[in-house]
């Protein structure tokens, strides 16, 4: 489903973060090192190919809430955008470092001239941030942020499961109630 907030398209889909061609921008919901790891970032690394750590390694360490851009290698996207969410309950304050992430990943992608960008649930999986608490962080900043974007025009959340699909679906139809016009589908 899918809603609009002035320009920007705001869509939610099921899927995997690495198969999604004719995006601009995919973000990794990375470690501090930027390795590749599990989860999201094992299966960016693995998509994109060793060329992607290579590029990584010179621009880690990145802290909670940080965000850095490479390109996409063997990915069909052009760019990388990898983000280092807060660990639930240790890096505090989370739903604020959190709120950053969304925020300085869509800066980067601004200052680039992206017009779409793809977002994992970040901090959802090993960092243990509950689905309904991230989700309501991740939706809400990108909405508080959607009328100040240039040259984005499509953000598209990428859910593992039907559970964290519903979840994010159900955030983004109660936060944009009133606001624009509908689009559902
Ligand atoms: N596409 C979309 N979503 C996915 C995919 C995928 N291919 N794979 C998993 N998810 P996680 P984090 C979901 O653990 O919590 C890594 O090891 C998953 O179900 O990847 O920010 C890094 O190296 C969950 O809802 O990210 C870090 O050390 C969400 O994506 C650490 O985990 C995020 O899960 C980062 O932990």
């Amino acid at each position: 489903m899918e809603r609009m907030v002035g320009k920007v398209r705001i869509e939610c889909v099921r899927g995997d973060i690495t198969r999604q061609e004719g995006i601009d921008a995919i973000v990794n919901a990375a470690n501090a090192e930027l390795r590749p790891g599990g989860g999201v970032a094992g299966a960016i690394h693995r998509a994109a190919g060793p060329g992607l750590y290579e590029e990584c390694r010179p621009l880690a360490p990145i802290k909670p809430g940080q965000a850095v851009i490479t390109g996409g290698h063997r990915l069909p996207n052009r760019y990388v955008i990898h983000c280092l969410g807060p660990r639930y309950g240790i890096d505090e304050p989370s739903a604020e470092l959190l709120a950053s992430c969304y925020r300085n990943a869509l800066r980067l992608a601004e200052e680039r001239g992206i017009t779409s960008i793809a977002f994992p649930a970040i901090s959802t999986g090993v960092f243990g941030y509950p689905m309904r608490e991230a989700a309501e962080v991740a939706l809400r900043t990108v909405i508080e942020m959607a009328p100040q974007l240039e040259s984005i025009r499509l953000i598209r959340f990428v859910l593992w499961d039907e559970e964290a699909l519903r979840i994010h679906e159900e955030t983004l139809v109660r936060l944009t109630e009133g606001k624009g016009e509908d689009s559902s589908r």
